[in-house]
């Protein structure tokens, strides 16, 4: 077990235990031209922790964690999205509506594509989920279940939309779970900021939250004993 400076303290975990889940980094949310932009949010500040979530991946990848990828998508008939999730955009930005990048969160699309820097390598699993959580209608539980997984480490877009709502789903399943703050992001500041003082509010109710350094440190010193 290695354990690492968090907050509201110490995350403990097995590294042969852990996946890193990287959630929905996709051009849909992230590049101009994509659903995010088209809703008027300003998207240079989700393009910010591409660095971040890139050292976190060659940081998981060198110790040898399983690593997940999301990405928020639908099938081309739209029967896997209800029409409550369709309502609230403006009409021609909703879900299956064409856009730039083609059809806004629609499987096989190019808007839906994750982004290049930061794309998913051979063997790293790529989880398309209808919803904002990771677990509903996904079948993940049970594929982490058969590889032994217990501990989550989440990284991705947005925080207070999708990783929330993916690491609330894995707090009710049991799973610990370890959010890294720089390489998590939203539209809105002061929502990511609200967030992570909700995660680890109440000792640590959803989760806990570490700066990058301290999970390189703790995996680089496991890698280098390897
Ligand atoms: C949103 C997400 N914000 N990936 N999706 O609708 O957070």
């Amino acid at each position: 077990m290695i354990a690492i400076d968090a907050q509201p303290d110490a995350f403990a975990f097995d590294p042969e235990r852990t996946a890193l889940v990287v959630i929905d980094m996709q051009r849909d949310f992230v590049e101009p031209g994509g659903f995010g932009a088209a809703l008027g949010n300003d998207v240079t500040l989700l393009r910010a922790i591409i660095p971040a979530v890139q050292q976190l991946l060659a940081t998981a990848r060198a110790a040898g964690l399983l690593v997940i990828h999301t990405r928020e998508s639908h099938q081309p008939d739209l029967s896997d999205c209800p029409p409550a999730k369709r309502e609230g955009a403006p009409a021609g930005m909703r879900i299956g509506d064409e856009g730039p990048m083609g059809r806004i969160l629609v499987r096989g699309e190019p808007g839906n594509d994750i982004l290049p820097e930061v794309a998913p390598l051979p063997g790293e699993w790529i989880i398309d989920k209808p919803g904002k959580g990771m677990f509903y209608a996904t079948g993940l539980q049970e594929r982490l279940a058969e590889q032994g997984i217990e501990y989550l480490i989440f990284a991705g877009v947005t925080t207070e939309v999708c990783v929330q709502t993916s690491m609330r789903e894995a707090n009710d399943r049991g799973y610990r779970c370890l959010l890294i703050d720089e390489a998590t992001e939203s539209y809105f500041p002061e929502f990511k900021q609200a967030t992570l003082a909700m995660i680890t509010a109440q000792g640590g109710i959803v989760g806990r939250v570490a700066q990058l350094h301290e999970l390189q440190r703790a995996l680089g010193a496991t890698h280098d004993r390897d």
